[in-house]
């Protein structure tokens, strides 16, 4: 199967520059002017257009079970749904129950997730501790591509990781080349401020954000961090959604501490104006964690995103419908979290970054993909569009307008928290594995075709801790020194 990309621009996080692209079984096979064609490829005209590498979203949750049920995107429609929106790699999560052991949690996630239809790699949740889980990181790191350990330091009675799970964990993955990833809530104080807000007759949705305020993530990003600064281990802060947070990843950052964070495309868009809303389910449909924040976060976060404090983009795409987010009808701290995105994040990323000349197309192209590749260590094989890349590319028309809709998309949810949002700048033609999977609304995705992706650990196994023991120890005086 080959699939010549003719006449475009391609555009990478570091520059663009026009050429054709040959995607020949699977890999990108040629890029340069005038290419030929081989006999059979199909051609793609691509004039007027950007050639991108494909989306990766970094952040997704298909058919998670989680407070009481399943999210009600799968494995295939979730997959199906980014590449209609130039997304192209999921990385999603694992996360075991506390006291599930760790690789039979892994293998049970492997199972659903066989059904993706593109690419797709998963980071692992440490939500309790003992010698098992010390050693299945190992094996997670060696023999199954791990190289990223989630954390939630909020949901306190259920995924939470208290400190001493987080000091141990962090401790671990520093010894085996891998990234912490966090949750940035403080799960104590938000559980007293629910007890707290129920107790003042308040349980409707616009409870949720009076339990979670900006502050109990920016403690909680912080103490992360700190963490992470003195085991010496690289921390990446998932879902900022406030100055607090961001505040505490730029300081540490400019204290040259090896911290990422990454920023949902809701969190940058969609205020919490939309919790007072009086239809209850429009309000209950927003209820996700970090909760929206008022609208001066907005534009803090864009100054990260453009500031490079901020280096990705995901969505958190967590779908409940209408009867699931139900569950919490009398009782907000029950309605379960999570909000969908991954078809729409590159659309609305495009509209309201490159458009508003808030970023350049090549830090669109970062944000949206090289940039998790390169921290999550699978550049340039993907997020690059590049001679033995994995040819999942995107054609991407600047001019091609189309208005987000539950009623069009085909994210299996019954809500989008875009809706009505017109974007100019799409997708026109999708390739995953160098095959067109999505080409001017003609859905081609095929359940089970797509591959779990191996991420292999960054530097060699190494003490961190003792190499600056010894940087730092006093120098031992040489005896004639001592003489003088
Ligand atoms: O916390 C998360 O990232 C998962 C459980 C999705 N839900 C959410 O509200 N963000
Ligand atoms: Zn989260
Ligand atoms: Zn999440």
């Amino acid at each position: 199967m080959s699939v010549l990309i003719r006449g475009g621009t391609v555009a990478n996080a570091d520059r663009s520059f026009r050429a054709d692209v040959l995607c020949e079984d699977g890999k990108i096979t040629a890029i340069g002017e005038n290419l030929e064609a081989p006999a059979g490829a199909e051609i793609v005209d691509a004039g007027g257009c950007y050639v991108m590498p494909g989306g990766i979203d970094p952040h997704t949750h298909m058919e998670l079970p989680f407070m009481g049920t399943v999210a009600s995107e799968d494995f295939f429609s979730g997959t199906t749904a980014a590449a209609c929106g130039g997304t192209t790699m999921i990385i999603d999560f694992v996360i075991p129950d506390p006291q599930e052991n760790l690789i039979e949690a892994y293998k049970k996630w492997r199972g659903w997730s066989e059904k993706a239809a593109t690419d797709y790699s998963f980071h692992v949740a440490i939500t309790w501790w003992d010698d098992t889980v010390h050693r299945d990181m190992g094996i997670l790191t060696r023999e199954h591509g791990v190289n990223s350990f989630k954390h939630f330091m909020a949901y306190k009675n259920a995924i939470m990781a208290e400190d001493e799970t987080l000091v141990n964990s962090f401790n671990r993955a520093r010894d085996l080349g891998a990234i912490c990833t966090v949750h940035a809530e403080n799960g104590e104080l938000v559980f007293h401020l629910q007890q707290e807000i129920l107790n003042r007759g308040i349980t409707g949705p616009e409870g949720h954000p009076l339990s979670r305020p900006p502050e109990v993530e920016g403690e909680a990003a912080n103490r992360a961090i700190r963490i992470a600064q003195v085991l010496d281990v690289p921390v990446y802060i998932v879902h900022n959604s406030c100055k607090e947070a961001l505040e505490a990843i730029t300081r540490a950052r400019l204290e040259g501490q090896r911290v990422f964070g990454e920023v949902l495309a809701g969190h940058l868009l969609i205020d919490d104006e939309v919790y007072r809303n009086p239809d209850w389910e429009f309000a209950a449909a927003h209820v996700m964690s970090p909760p929206f924040r008022p609208k001066e976060h907005q534009e803090a976060l864009w100054r990260g995103l453009q500031s490079g404090n901020l280096q990705t983009t995901a969505t958190d795409h967590c779908c409940f419908c209408a009867p699931q987010k139900a569950m919490g009808k009398d009782n907000f701290t029950q309605i379960p979290n999570g909000t969908g995105g991954v078809e729409d994040r590159m659309g609305v990323l495009w509209h309201h970054g490159v458009n508003t000349g808030r970023l350049t197309v090549n830090e669109f192209v970062a944000v949206t993909s090289a940039n998790a590749a390169r921290i999550f260590n699978i550049y340039p094989q993907k997020g690059s569009v590049s001679v033995g890349a994995d040819a999942d590319v995107v054609v991407w028309d600047p001019e091609l307008s189309r208005t987000i809709s539950k009623d069009t998309h085909h994210q299996n949810v019954d809500f989008n928290i875009f809706e009505g949002m017109t974007v100019k700048g799409a997708n026109t033609v999708t390739l995953s594995q160098g095959e067109i999977v999505y080409k001017e609304g003609d859905v081609r995705t095929v359940k089970g075709k797509g591959r779990y992706i191996d991420r292999p650990c960054f530097a060699p196994y190494y003490d961190a801790l003792s190499i600056r023991r010894e940087r730092e120890a006093p120098r031992p005086v040489a005896r004639s020194e001592a003489a003088e």
